[in-house]
């Protein structure tokens, strides 16, 4: 019996623990950028082209004209 529940506590444990790492993992591996991340807009530009541009993940470049950030200096 008190195998049984230690096995059945394990079972559970195993369960909540793999639950937690699905849903962490996301988060950590997707880490969202802002132009205040960057002091310049050349920095900001790099980062942009390094990072799907087409799709722009982090919106540095919301008016899509392919520059990041444009209010930086
Ligand atoms: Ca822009």
């Amino acid at each position: 019996m008190k195998t049984q529940i230690l096995r059945l506590a394990s079972v559970v444990l195993a369960a909540a623990l793999l639950a937690l790492a699905f849903t962490a993992a996301p988060a950590a591996a997707f880490r969202d950028r802002d132009c205040s991340d960057f002091s310049t807009q050349a920095q900001a530009q790099r980062f942009y082209k390094k990072h799907h541009p087409r799709r722009d993940p982090h919106r540095l470049d919301a008016d899509r004209d392919g520059l990041a950030c444009e209010d930086l200096p």
